[in-house]
């Protein structure tokens, strides 16, 4: 029988997860109090060096105090704030709160065996306000923010000793928090390291980012690491949903030049699906071995052992958490294309598609093509964990700020969400990204903001960090408070 129960007024079920997602290096700050080490993200310069990082064969990871004290060392001072924080996401109505544990915070360099309690009292502390409003947590596990240590003393994500680190980590915090966070996530946009291995693996030129064989070795030793996490919350608490995260960016064949088309099967294939199928499949894709062709990576030199395969397809993660900002478009005929811009990603321009400050192409029914690939290939429930419009705001002088522009981009791709649960897609909740204004990933600055509360900050550290509720705000408060029927 069919369940009518979809129509569009109601398409949002009850349980519906609005809220909204941050990750502990963007905006808490307090990058070295109460025994937190340097993670990866206070090692990073700002402004367009960050991503010039890539193409620097001598790149040394260092914390240079004078360029990098700001913004990331300071974030948005939530460390300090939170309660002010969490008060405003509650008035807002949120039902979670996705945000990420400072790996650093709780193991300072990552390798040792005893946490930093210190470190967990905050998470304590933080995770007992959401539940005061009845905001139910959502965690990540680890977002960008490897400890520094990790990252110079082992070369990052390549060398296999950090999957015991990792586990070790995974395991401090799935046990402190089993009873009071049911959903988690293992790697933040695990799959970006296809472009940037720098912050989803810990790796810059110098730790041999460059070669694809550590790629995919890196990658290899996340999934294992991803499933241990995956085995021991379930044997800790059954009830559990544990996630992988995964950039999607829907993409088009320029054209129906077959050329294009296969280009496009491929990208999806090797950009869009390659680690969610292993992580919720428990399989390495039948279009491994062309990919590893395609990259010129040697199989012989890939360290992947049968117990490592069980263990893959023994802890499958429960659903799927992913980003969505932007579609892009692969074209392989024509040299002369325009290149597109994202963050991570590239392709060229979609005549269709208005594009962000920063080019990233705004398409809603990208997402709801994406909630219909994802939910076909896998039959597991989706989580949207990110989406958003990074754009400038201008405070009024009655401290208004009026964002109609990001309330327009929300709107349509809420409705593009509804459109999908009537399409028959399970999915399980929204958290837009930078629901408070935080740092930006790919600049580490703060002007490029998404929130619906502002913080007074700009880009050189000047503000008096004042929480200022936009219109988006209200906005989204009447969202939620309807269950998606009133936009
Ligand atoms: C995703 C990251 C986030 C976040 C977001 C927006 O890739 O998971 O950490 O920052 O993108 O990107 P940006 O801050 O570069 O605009």
């Amino acid at each position: 029988m069919f369940d009518f129960k979809s129509l569009p007024s109601e398409v949002f079920p009850d349980n519906f997860l609005w809220g909204g997602a941050t990750a502990a290096n963007q905006l808490e700050g307090a990058w070295d109090q109460d025994g937190k080490g340097p993670s990866i993200a206070d090692a990073l310069p700002g402004g367009k060096e960050r991503f010039a990082i890539a193409a620097q064969p001598d790149f040394k990871w260092k914390i240079d105090a004078k360029k990098y004290r700001y913004p990331n060392h300071r974030g948005i001072e939530h460390y300090q704030r939170f309660k002010e924080d969490i008060k405003l996401f509650a008035e807002m109505g949120f039902k979670c709160y996705r945000f990420s544990i400072a790996w650093s915070r709780v193991f300072p360099k990552g390798d040792e065996t005893t946490p930093n309690e210190a470190g967990l009292v905050f998470y304590d502390q933080l995770i007992d306000e959401c539940l005061k409003y009845n905001i139910e947590p959502v965690v990540t596990i680890s977002h960008y923010e490897l400890p520094l240590h990790l990252a110079t003393e082992y070369g990052g994500w390549k060398n296999r000793k950090l999957i015991a680190f990792y586990e070790n980590f995974a395991k401090v915090v799935l046990q402190r928090y089993s009873q009071k966070v049911k959903y988690w996530m293992t790697f933040n946009e695990i799959n970006s390291a296809f472009h940037f291995p720098v912050m989803s693996q810990g790796m810059v030129p110098s730790n041999g980012s460059n070669d694809k064989n550590n790629v995919f070795q890196a990658w290899h030793n996340q999934f294992v690491a991803s499933s241990l996490a995956v085995k021991y919350g379930h044997q800790l608490n059954p009830a559990l949903k544990i996630g992988c995260m995964i950039l999607y960016a829907t993409s088009y064949a320029f054209d129906a030049n077959p050329e294009n088309q296969m280009a496009n099967l491929k990208q999806m294939q090797d950009f869009n699906f390659f680690c969610a199928d292993v992580q919720v499949r428990g399989k390495y894709p039948a279009s491994t071995a062309r990919m590893l062709h395609d990259y010129h990576v040697d199989p012989k030199k890939l360290e992947i052992t049968d117990e490592d395969l069980a263990l893959i397809a023994n802890n499958t993660v429960d659903y799927i958490g992913f980003s969505y900002y932007m579609s892009m478009v692969i074209d392989e005929t024509h040299a002369d294309a325009d290149a597109s811009s994202g963050n991570l990603i590239g392709g060229v321009k979609n005549p269709f598609l208005e594009a962000s400050d920063w080019g990233w192409q705004i398409d809603p029914t990208g997402l709801r093509i994406a909630l219909n690939e994802l939910y076909d290939r896998y039959q597991k429930p989706l989580f949207v964990v990110e989406n958003g419009l990074g754009a400038y705001d201008k405070v009024e002088a009655d401290g208004a700020i009026h964002d109609e522009y990001r309330i327009d981009y929300l709107r349509k791709h809420i409705q593009a969400m509804g459109d999908a649960l009537t399409d028959g897609v399970d999915l399980m909740g929204y958290t837009p990204w930078g629901c408070i204004d935080l740092v930006s990933a790919s600049t580490g600055q703060m002007s490029k903001r998404y929130g619906f509360i502002y913080v007074d900050l700009d880009d050189e550290g000047n503000g008096t960090l004042d929480r200022l509720r936009k219109d988006s705000f209200y906005w989204y408060q009447k969202v939620i408070q309807s269950n998606g029927a009133r936009m």
